[in-house]
């Protein structure tokens, strides 16, 4: 496959999902914008990628695991909008409705997205399929064994910051969904330059500053410290639905929205604006 083919593949994917994206809010009873979706596309087979079950655990799945001949794995970033952020940074402690709300929409909507993408890779002749894993979590590790970051990663769609979120160029307040397929295309690789601030060059801490539970610190994350806070708005946010429930009696136990954010909203590369 020469560059051209594959650069023409890749941006007729991209449109189709940016595509998606706008009809999809445009749709009565969807409250939450989107903006302009950042697609990577991923080596499967990648040292990186196969490396997965060691970095991440024995029961993370490879691409092949869900499509014995996938060659590719799209990872697309779909960001949320600086209005929607401000509604969270202006709550306080706890997330705003808003930010709940868009969370499980965005979830639901990837739901819709990812079948219309399989469908669309078959029409072009191509397999596709999403990882079942992908949506579930252990309430014991707090590990999923479908990482969508590092496939995006891989992708070269971002690097991680002091805040654990996968910064793209267009920043890190929005969300991460990833296909495996058998597409024939030359594959992305992961960025070069270092998005975080502190990273690069120590001068920024806002995030660690701004969670209300200093579950940050520039050494590590404490996600179980970051999960009561979770929880929390969790019991709160109630009417919206609950993403990341699977049949366990551990995910039962919770019948609301996870979320908070105070380490993406209120930060310069939310949307690097
Ligand atoms: C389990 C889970 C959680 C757990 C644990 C969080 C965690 N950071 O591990 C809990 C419930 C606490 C949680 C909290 C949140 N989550 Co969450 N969560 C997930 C889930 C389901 C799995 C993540 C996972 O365990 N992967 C396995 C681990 C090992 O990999 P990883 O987290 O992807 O990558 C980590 C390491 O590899 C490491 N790392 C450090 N340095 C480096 C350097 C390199 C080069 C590499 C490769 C890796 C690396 O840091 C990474 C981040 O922790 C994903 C969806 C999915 N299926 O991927 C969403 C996801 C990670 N969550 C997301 C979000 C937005 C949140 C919250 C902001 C809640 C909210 N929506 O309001 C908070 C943020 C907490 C934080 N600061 O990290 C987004 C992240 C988007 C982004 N821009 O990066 C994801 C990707 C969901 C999505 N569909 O977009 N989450
Ligand atoms: S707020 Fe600053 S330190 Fe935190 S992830 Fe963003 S750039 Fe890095
Ligand atoms: S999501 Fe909230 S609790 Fe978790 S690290 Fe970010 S600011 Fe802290």
């Amino acid at each position: 496959m020469n560059k051209e083919t594959s650069d023409a593949i890749k941006k007729k994917i991209t449109l189709e999902i940016a595509d998606y994206i706008e009809k999809y809010m445009n749709k009565p009873g969807i409250t939450t914008k989107w903006g302009k979706p950042l697609v990577g596309f991923a080596d499967a087979s990648s040292p990186y990628i196969l490396a997965l079950k060691e970095v991440v655990g024995p029961g993370h799945q490879t691409p092949a695991d869900i499509l014995e001949d996938a060659s590719i794995v799209i990872a697309y970033y779909v960001p949320f909008t600086t209005e929607l952020a401000e509604t969270n940074v202006e709550y306080g402690r706890l997330a705003s409705p808003e930010w709940a709300l868009a969370y499980e929409e965005t979830n639901t909507m990837f739901g819709h997205l990812n079948s219309h993408l399989i469908e669309f890779l078959e029409n072009m002749g191509y397999r596709a399929a999403v990882s079942k894993e992908a949506t579930k979590f252990s309430r014991e590790t707090l590990k999923s064994n479908w990482s969508h970051r590092h496939l995006a990663y891989a992708a070269g769609l971002g690097t991680f910051g002091l805040n654990n979120m996968l910064i793209t160029k267009s920043g890190c307040c929005g969300r991460y969904s990833t296909v495996a397929t058998n597409l024939d295309v030359i594959p992305d690789s992961p960025l070069k330059e270092e998005l975080c601030l502190y990273k690069k060059d120590g001068s920024c801490k806002v995030c660690m500053e701004n969670c209300p539970v200093a579950a940050l610190s520039t050494s590590e994350y404490d996600r179980r410290q970051c999960y009561s806070l979770l929880r929390e708005n969790a019991q709160i946010y109630t009417e919206f639905g609950s993403s990341y429930q699977d049949d366990t009696e551990e995910s039962n136990a919770i019948n609301g929205s996870q979320v908070c954010g105070k380490c993406v909203t209120a930060s310069p590369c939310a949307f690097w604006q």
